[in-house]
Parts: structure tokens; sequence; C-alpha cells
């Protein structure tokens, strides 16, 4: 029997609660775009198989639509090496290319249509969900609903794991520590052939109960065998990506030979690989992250096939600043995640963010923000402190 065809109802876009609370009948005019790109200093360098981020850039999105506004983030990293996505390209494809798509005629009917209209420009997701947050946020401050409420009936607080920056055993030991203390549920370490087997043995020496797990980037792919049974003897919770992106039946035939749980991140492009990893059984824990699959919209269809298949799902990070994790929290806090997310406090990254602190209690828990839309939005002198570049890249008069 393939995919979802079980007999359960399908979840398919424009299925979603979104759809029906429409701010006041009235079609949503679109005034304005602005981006502005931002450099955050990072608290300590973040080195992974396939980054080495000194500081946080990001692009910034805002929106003018009638009196209210609505901020997105495009988490987009330096170089093109998590995908082909890096910030440069990003800035031209917003700028040349998707905000051409989304303002042809002024009104929009839904932000579900906003999806149909960048749909035109192959590609891009990082670029598109920054644009997609940013209408989405004015969107749900018109109808005065909170972003985690407009996608369904959220939990009001969500669990949170972090990732190491650093690989080095010791040093990574006393991240680990100062992790675990301050009440985060997971560890996870970045790993590469050579790399991140002796940090992980160290962690788990120390901390035989704490939940670890180890995430490859793709980079497994010329592991020996031994790294591999070694990497599936210390009881991790998962290891994710261990293969690029585009080799599922790689992944598929781990699965079968590993017993740790195999997670996706680079292959889960879209909703309809989460049906792709269900049928070739190639995963059983899902890392959904709104910016790779293009936005919120798209992920939170990506969560409900999850469930709809009996698979693990979580949302993961992109090193995000709080516009782009306010976004994270509201998907976090669905139905059907099942794990802890790669969610930390604004302070596991930066000594200031770019909006009001995120935090994280002693038993590893943050609270959705309160208010309508994303919940907050950049705090003004740290924004024009941090701005690298601005440009109104549309403007309706
Ligand atoms: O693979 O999960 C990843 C950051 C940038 C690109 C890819 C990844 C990451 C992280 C960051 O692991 C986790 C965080 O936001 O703290
Ligand atoms: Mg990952």
């Amino acid at each position: 029997m393939g995919a979802g065809q079980s007999g359960a109802a399908r979840p398919a876009l424009g299925d979603g609660p979104w759809e029906p609370i429409a701010p006041d009948g009235e079609a949503f005019r679109l005034d304005g775009i602005e981006l502005y790109e931002v450099e955050l200093p990072l608290l300590e360098p973040f080195v992974g198989p396939a980054m080495k981020e000194l500081s946080k850039r990001a692009i910034l999105v805002r929106v003018e639509a009638g009196t209210t506004s609505g901020w997105g983030e495009c988490p987009v990293p330096s170089a093109p090496h998590y995908s082909e996505e890096w910030i440069e390209g990003a800035w031209m494809a917003i700028q040349d290319f998707l905000v051409p798509a989304l303002v042809p005629e002024k009104k929009l009917e839904s932000p579900g249509e906003m999806a149909a209209r960048l749909a035109v420009v192959r590609g891009h997701p990082i670029a598109k969900s920054g644009l997609e947050a940013a209408v989405i946020d004015a969107w749900c401050k018109r109808a005065s609903i909170g972003l985690a409420d407009w996608l369904g009936s959220p939990s009001p607080s969500v669990d949170c794991g972090v990732v190491l920056g650093a690989t080095e055993p010791s040093q990574a030991l006393r991240q680990a520590t100062k992790f675990l203390g301050q009440g985060y549920q997971r560890l996870k370490v970045k790993i590469w052939p050579g790399s991140g087997l002796q940090t992980l043995e160290a962690i788990r020496g120390e901390f035989p109960d704490a939940a670890l797990a180890g995430d490859a980037n793709g980079s497994f792919a010329a592991a020996s065998p031994q790294e591999l049974s070694t990497l599936d003897d210390m009881g991790l919770s998962l290891v994710e990506q261990p293969l690029p992106a585009e080799q599922w039946l790689g992944h598929a035939g781990l699965a079968r030979r590993m017993t740790t749980p195999i997670c996706l991140d680079e292959s889960i492009r879209s909703a309809f690989d989460v049906d792709l990893a269900a049928h070739l059984r190639a995963a059983t824990s899902l890392n959904l992250k709104p910016a790779r699959m293009g936005g919120i919209i798209q992920a939170r269809l990506a969560l409900d096939l999850a469930r709809l298949h009996g698979i693990d799902a979580w949302v993961g990070g992109m090193i995000e600043t709080g516009i782009g994790r306010a976004v994270s929290i509201a998907l976090a806090a669905q139905e059907g995640i099942t794990a802890p997310n790669d969610i930390s406090a604004s302070d596991r990254h930066f000594g200031l963010d770019i909006t009001e602190p995120f935090e994280v209690d002693s038993s590893g828990k943050m609270a959705l923000p309160a208010g309508s839309g994303i919940g907050t939005a950049p705090l003004d002198s740290i924004l024009a402190a941090h701005t690298r570049r601005h440009k109104v890249v549309w403007s309706w008069v």
C-alpha cells in the first residue's frame, strides 16, 4: 500500500484553518515591501560540516498593508553550503523575481494565494519564506489573531533542544554541561567523518541519560562502516541527514541497517517529500524548518502529513533571530510535534537579539509569545545599529 492510501482524510494545502479567517471581508492590500540585511555578532562561532558562521547575517522583510505591517526573516546562510541559497542570491531573488511575482495586482485574497504566485519562481525556499512570513504576520495582525492560533490549536509552550556549535570534545562538553543545566531537553552535535564521534562519546560518558543527537548535514557518504556502527551504538535519539539530500535510497538502506532513528533535514524540501520519506521508509523522524520548505504554510502541511504517516516531527533551526524564531515556535506548538525542537533561547547565540529576547525555563520550555501575528517585532535601536543595507523594493504609491 502506498503512502497516503490508508483511508484517513488526507490533508492538503488550503485545508488549513487559515482560509476561513478573512480579516474583515476585504481583500488584503499590500502597500510596500522593504528588505533589511542585518548582521548580529554570535557569542561563539557556529561550526558544522556544511557551515562556519562567525556572525549571523539574515534578510528581514517588512511589508506594509493599510494600517498594519508585518515582519518575516529569511535565515539564509552566508554561503551556499547547506542548500543552494546564500544571502546575496536570496536578496536578488526577492528583489528581482519574488516581489514582482507577488504584486502584479494589489489584492491578495488569502495568504494561501501567495504560495501560488511565488511558485512561478523555482526553488529559493528560504527567500520565499521570509516574504510569506511578513505577509502572514500582517494578515494575522489585521485579524487580531496570533500566528500559532491561526495555524491550529497550539499548546502554550514548546519543548526546546539546542545545537552545540563546537565539535572539539572538551569545548563541546563545556557547552553541553551549561545547556543541560539550563534545562534544554536534547543536545545535538554536528558530526562528519573523523569529527564528532569522540565528542558524542565524551558527552555520553558524562551524561548517560541525556537525549543526544548527531547531525551530519549530508557528510556521512564517505563514512567507514566502522564509524557508522560506532555511531549506531551510542544510544542517540536520532542521526540527522547522514547522506546528501538527494540520496533517498541510501537513507532507506541506512534506516534498515541501523537501530538509531534516521531523521531527514535537507532532503525534506516540501510536503511531498514527507510522502516520499514515508513511502520509502527512509526516515522515522523529520526536522521541519519553515524556511527550508518555503514557508510556514508548506511546513504546516508537512507536519500534517508526518502525523498521517506516523512519523516523528519536530522543528529545526537556522540560527534565526527573534523574527524567524517566532515563526518556528508557532509551528512547534502545533499537534503532531513529537520530539524536542532545535529552538533555543536568544542568549544561546546572541548577546542582543533583534527582538525582545526569547527565554527557556528550567524545564526546557519556551512560552509562545502573546499578541497577534508573530507576536514580536524588531526593536528600533537594535535594528538601526545592525542593518547593513536597507531597500524599499516595492511601493504601491
Ligand atoms: O542542519 O540544522 C541544521 C543552522 C544552519 C543551517 C542548518 C542547520 C543549522 C543548525 C542551527 O543546526 C541550529 C540553531 O538554530 O541553533
Ligand atoms: Mg540539520
